[in-house]
């Protein structure tokens, strides 16, 4: 069987474009590949944290994992950092990094942008999403848009480790979405949907109530045309929220631009709150079962002692192939 590994920063409140971007493949995946769903908790320290808000932002993300319709039965659901090798592997692969390919990162630039100061764990960010990616030699890892050159560099890691110490990483693949690969924001349709984004109302959040979402929908900014078509350059806002009704409705962008011809924007967005209502509703139901369950934490442990099988394994056959000696 094939391996699937994919992981999310609980940053902040994840999502409908962190849903419809990695979740739903997350969940289509489950049954044919052997998963690993992490929450990158040492991903997102390299922005400060609170740790209070750390804390309730992780249990979210982990039991939003289960919301959205990840089996713990079939794929492991962990946290990034009760996997010790993902850091070790990362400071190994952040020694065949170079300067020039970090500072090529694009995410990095745009989180740097305008800081006085920025973290170098920011900075060495993708090596370790190399390492979470390679230390189960994944075949496929689903992602937005926006991961594709973080993927490109595990890809190059890969071939550089296999280069240098003997043919042992597989090239991991990136899944990206065809349709909202890069949901954009609700009141900027140049910027991608964004949990860290200080305006609430230029995202979804998945757990925001259903008044909440229409709200935020209605107030999602349009062109001053009337036309309900699908043309990312012209019409950008419009083409983002048909983006979201297909992935939300499961109708193609044609169906939906038929079904909307010669209507006005009110109609179709009041459609689309709908739309968004009926796939968040039952997730957010199952969220608070979980939560107040107390099955979290069983279901972490677990998902962590399988995932800690595989990638104890590859730390030590990349440590014995790079020359360090092994303990006796
Ligand atoms: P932050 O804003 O804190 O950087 P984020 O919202 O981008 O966070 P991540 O944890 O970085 O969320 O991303 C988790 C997954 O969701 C990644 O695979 C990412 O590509 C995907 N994703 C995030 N935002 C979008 C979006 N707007 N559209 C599609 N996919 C997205
Ligand atoms: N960098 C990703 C989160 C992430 C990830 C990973 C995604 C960390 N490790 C491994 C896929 C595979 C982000 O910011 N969205």
């Amino acid at each position: 069987m094939k391996t699937v590994l994919s992981g999310i920063q609980p940053s902040g409140k994840l999502t409908l474009g962190n849903y419809i971007g990695a979740m739903k493949n997350f969940v289509k995946l489950q049954n044919d590949y052997a998963c690993n769903f992490m929450v990158v908790d040492l991903h997102a320290i390299t922005v400060a944290q609170d740790p209070k808000a750390l804390r309730e932002q992780s249990e979210a993300v982990a039991a939003l994992f289960i919301a959205a319709g990840i089996d713990p039965g079939k794929a492991n659901v962990y946290m990034q950092s009760h996997v010790p090798p993902h850091a070790e592997l990362g400071w190994i692969l952040t020694t065949l990094t170079s300067m020039g390919e970090l500072e090529r990162m694009t995410q990095f630039k745009d989180k740097a942008a305008g800081k006085e100061s920025v973290g170098a764990g920011l900075f060495v960010y993708p090596s370790l999403m190399a390492a979470d990616i390679l230390v189960y030699n994944a075949d496929l890892v689903p992602v937005g848009e926006d991961q594709k050159q973080h993927l490109e560099l595990a890809r190059d890691l890969a071939s550089r480790f296999n280069h240098r110490f003997g043919e042992y990483f597989t090239s991991p693949d990136p899944y990206i979405p065809e349709v909202g690969a890069r949901i954009m924001s609700l009141d900027d349709a140049s910027k991608k949907m964004s949990k860290s984004n200080p305006n609430p109302g230029s995202y979804i959040a998945l757990l925001d109530t259903p008044d909440e979402i229409r709200k935020k929908i209605s107030r999602a900014t349009t062109d001053s045309g009337k036309e309900v078509r699908y043309d990312p350059a012209e019409k950008p806002e419009i083409s983002n929220l048909m983006s979201i009704y297909s992935e939300c409705s499961g109708k193609s962008l044609a169906e939906i631009q038929n079904e909307y011809e010669g209507q006005m924007y009110g109609g179709f967005k009041k459609d689309l709150a709908e739309v968004a209502v009926s796939v968040l509703e039952p997730l957010q139901k199952r969220y608070y079962e979980i939560r107040e369950s107390g099955q979290l934490y069983d279901i972490l442990a677990k998902g962590a002692d399988r995932a800690m099988e595989t990638a104890s394994r590859t730390l030590n056959d990349v440590k014995e192939r790079m020359g360090f000696l092994l303990p006796r």
